[in-house]
């Protein structure tokens, strides 16, 4: 055996063999860290819905008893903006389950949301808006609806036996009927 190292040949092979292992380690760890980075700056830049917790209040009845959260739940806060303040309770959406939430395409929206309750997730069907409603807590994530139709706020963390029923309806305008 100890023969066979010995030949020049073999330890040229060897020598060749390791140089591309090495290469190819280094590639492959490469690929990874790139892959990585750019799922992370996808999700944070080009999304652009990384959701930010607004406000943490010590007691979870908080948020309910804002004003924000009295009226319509949704204020025009400029030209192109408004201000969505969405409260989930079991098993509805306030404002969008009993009354539609009506707003202009290309508008930008903001939803402040919350949970008067239990935990209930926030999601748009078609949108990458998706975040939690946690008592006490108000997150909030901005979007612009490129598209004028209608779409629909689903909970996607159970919350009880009406669970699956919460739904909430979001009518996008277009710009003439806006
Ligand atoms: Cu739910």
């Amino acid at each position: 055996m100890s023969a066979l190292v010995n030949d020049p040949f073999e330890e040229r092979f060897h020598h060749a063999a390791q140089r591309h292992e090495r290469a190819w380690v280094f590639i492959s760890v490469a690929m990874i860290a790139v892959l990585f980075i750019a799922a992370v700056y996808l999700v944070v830049h080009d999304y652009g819905v990384v959701a930010k917790t607004a406000r943490i209040y010590a007691d979870p009845n908080t948020p309910a008893t804002l004003a924000d959260f009295q009226g319509k739940g949704i204020v025009q806060t400029g030209p192109d903006s408004f201000n969505v303040y969405e409260m989930a309770r079991i098993w509805s959406w306030t404002p969008g389950t009993a009354t539609p939430i009506t707003l202009p395409v290309g508008a930008k929206v903001t939803f402040y949301v919350t949970s008067g309750d239990v935990l209930h997730g926030f999601e748009i069907q078609g949108t990458s808006i998706n975040l939690t409603a946690i008592p006490g807590v108000i997150g909030h994530v901005s979007y612009t609806f490129d598209k004028p139709g209608t779409y629909y706020i689903i909970c996607n963390e159970y919350c009880g036996a009406g669970h699956q029923a919460m739904i909430g309806k979001i009518i996008i305008t277009g710009r003439a009927q806006a």
